[in-house]
């Protein structure tokens, strides 16, 4: 039971999310069920300040939360700037299973959730609104590299307190079953502007899964990887026979090749896996880092390779 089965995460978070996404997997569940138990484990961590409860407010204040999931059939669904819901990933859920639709945004998103039962709650911390209101001292937008890594506090980031202003999860699972499932949920740049809308609600974009082939995932600056459809790219990129190293290594080129100038100072990584449950992972900067967890190991946290 669960001995081909596998689970990969993006960043040293994804530790935890796997460890929620293996309970399942590791009895034979269901991959699309494991992701997202999986991915619910980062947006309940107030300590992560940008995936659900505990994130970053935009420039307003606002905490807008984006979140997509994916089936190995095609089944997609996602929600983009919601407010107030601590399981933007389960909402992302209902919108795939409850509605002939596959993106819901903003106050439609929440009024979707509400209906669904989802509970209204403030996701702003008094640290996250602390923090808000360090930044608006200098309303300097910025964002980092790298500032997934868990260093707040060590005022690393050249954030307030050392906060970082991005980070997002991106899970891939293969089940006993064989078959793959998505999620992918964050609260996208810390102080972006009101209605900004990343990568990772966009199919495609920061999460794309093909049964018959595998699926991808991205983490940094999402404009970068809208602009270039990364994920569906890199499952293109094995559909016609690269491996998923070799499919994640030409898409961060195809980035860095268009914006050579701008991919100095900016990060994006992706992380990939294949119907067979061979693991890649490319960033343009040092720093990305994926977690694996399979039968054999359930912690394990590997060091992406990276252009510079
Ligand atoms: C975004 N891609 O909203 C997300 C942010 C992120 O690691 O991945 N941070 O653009």
């Amino acid at each position: 039971k669960g001995s081909n089965a596998r689970v990969v995460s993006t960043w040293d978070f994804g530790i935890a999310a796997n460890q929620a996404a293996w309970a399942i997997l590791g009895q034979g569940g269901h991959a699309l069920d494991a992701v997202e138990a999986g991915a619910q484990v980062p947006e309940s961590d107030l300590k992560n300040h940008s995936v659900g409860k505990g994130g970053y407010p935009d420039r307003d204040g606002h905490v807008t939360l984006d979140a997509s999931i994916m089936d190995a059939d095609g089944n997609c669904g996602a929600v983009a700037a919601l407010e107030h819901i601590e399981h933007p990933i389960s909402v992302a859920r209902r919108v795939m299973e409850r509605t002939p639709h596959v993106l819901l945004v903003g106050d439609g998103a929440l009024q979707f959730a509400l209906e669904q039962g989802f509970s209204k709650e403030n996701l702003l911390t008094p640290e996250a609104e602390q923090a808000w209101h360090e930044w608006q001292k200098s309303a300097h937008y910025q964002p980092s590299i790298n500032s997934e890594v868990r260093d707040y506090g060590k005022g690393a980031a050249g954030l307030p307190g050392g906060a970082s202003n991005h980070d997002t999860i991106g899970m891939l699972a293969l089940d006993a079953h064989g078959k793959l499932a998505g999620a992918c949920t964050t609260s996208g740049m810390a102080w972006k502007l009101h209605g900004r809308v990343g990568d990772s609600p966009i199919i495609g974009a920061g999460l794309y899964v093909d049964g018959e082939v595998g699926g991808a995932t991205s983490t940094g600056v999402g404009e970068e990887v809208i602009r270039n459809a990364g994920s569906f790219l890199v499952v293109e990129l094995m559909r016609h026979g690269r491996s998923p190293q070799a499919a994640c290594e030409e898409a961060v080129m195809r980035i860095v090749k268009k914006r050579p100038q701008a991919s100095k100072t900016l990060q994006v990584g992706f992380l990939a896996m294949n119907r067979a449950g061979e693991v890649g992972a490319y960033a343009i900067q040092r720093g990305f880092s994926y977690a694996v967890c399979d039968a054999n190991k359930q912690d394990g946290l590997i060091a992406s390779p990276s252009v510079y």
